[in-house]
């Protein structure tokens, strides 16, 4: 919004708006009120302070109208900023379905990313703007925290679970991040730069820096070498174990006949945890791969997983996918 506003970080997001905007008023409704209340607490000790010794105040009735009145007023306020807040919330910590996926693992006292198409970055993010953006995030050890100040994001990433945000950054530039949850000694230095590219120069970064399987390639990779494929068939087609063919996003009915949605989670649940939720028809007998794999690699599974969904496609770009093969094209 206002980027000459000393107080307020520079704004790089389609969210950054409606962010300072309920922060604006929220700031705006404390000042006046607290302005306000000042200001007659002021003039009434002046008009209404003790003339003489002998003086007794007038015994005071309660009001129902004042007192309605100063319920009200409060309530429609806070009212309003908890429904904008909420609105804002929501939007915030509801990711597109259509947004490019960057898998992120914190770990004392770094960042690791990885796209999609396999590129790896440390400490380092490079995007095209106008994209929308989802990080699924996992730690590696403690709770961390991925805090973009331009693009008004800000989310826990905690071990043990899957945690995700998004945005869509509107200008190319270089954004500070920081870990924003205390780790540990080197805590202050754990953070880096988010490097928002125009569409073309990220394509030319993108196929500059194919060096790695992507995460789908290389979760297929593990899926043989630690014998998953041996229950659930090499194409996931099952066998001994269900069918991982169009498993992501769909609803799973479990031996309880409770039914869950297979998202990111769940496949890392799956995974870790195999007896937490059985399968509807199958016995327990899939063993916990808990210490055999860590979290890039399970990333790398439920990307794999995920890959198998035909119904959603891993990562629809509005772009076709660069070939790492094909020099980059000529400069646009
Ligand atoms: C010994 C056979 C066996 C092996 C090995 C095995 N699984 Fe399983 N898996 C099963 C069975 C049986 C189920 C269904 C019962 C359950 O939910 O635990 C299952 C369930 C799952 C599910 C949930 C499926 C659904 O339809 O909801 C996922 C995801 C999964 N396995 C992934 C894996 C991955 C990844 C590996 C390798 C790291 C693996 N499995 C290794 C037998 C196996
Ligand atoms: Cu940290």
């Amino acid at each position: 919004m206002q980027s000459s506003f000393p107080f307020i970080p520079e704004s790089a997001s389609t969210l950054s708006g409606d962010v300072d905007a309920v922060y604006f008023y929220i700031s705006g409704v404390t000042v006046f009120f607290t302005t306000l209340i000042s200001l007659v607490v002021i003039f009434f000790v002046i008009r209404y302070r003790r003339r003489n010794p002998f003086e007794i105040p007038r015994p005071i009735e309660g009001s129902t109208k004042l007192e309605t009145l100063w319920s009200v007023i409060p309530l429609v306020i806070a009212m309003s900023i908890f429904v904008w807040g909420a609105k804002v919330y929501f939007a915030e910590y509801r990711p597109p379905k259509n947004a490019l996926e960057v898998y992120v693992v914190g770990k004392q006292w770094m960042w690791k990313f990885q796209h999609s198409t396999g590129q790896r970055e440390i400490n380092e993010l490079h995007i095209p703007v106008g994209q929308k953006i989802k990080l699924i995030m996992a730690s590696e050890d403690v709770i961390h925290d991925v805090f973009v100040p331009a693009f008004r994001i800000k989310a826990d990433v905690v071990p043990g679970k899957y945690t995700s945000e998004w945005f869509e950054a509107t200008k190319p530039g270089r954004y500070h991040f920081f870990c924003a949850e205390y780790c540990g000694m080197n805590h202050s230095g754990m953070g880096g730069w988010v490097v928002v590219m125009e569409p073309a120069e990220f394509e030319n970064w993108l196929s500059g820096n194919v060096s790695q399987l992507s995460p789908a390639t290389a979760g297929r990779q593990m899926f043989e070498s630690l014998g998953c494929a041996s229950c659930h068939g090499a194409n996931g087609e099952g066998g001994r174990g269900p069918a991982l063919l169009g498993l992501f996003g769909s609803n799973v009915v479990l031996n309880n006949n409770q039914t869950v949605r297979a998202d990111e989670g769940y496949v890392r649940e799956s995974i870790l945890n195999p007896q937490a939720k059985i399968v509807s028809g199958f016995g327990p007998i899939m063993p916990s791969f808990q210490g055999q794999v860590n979290e890039e690699q399970l990333l790398q599974l439920v990307a794999f997983v995920k890959s198998l969904s035909t119904t959603k496609p891993e990562t629809p770009t509005t772009k076709p996918p660069v070939n790492a093969n094909v020099k980059p094209s000529a400069p646009h």
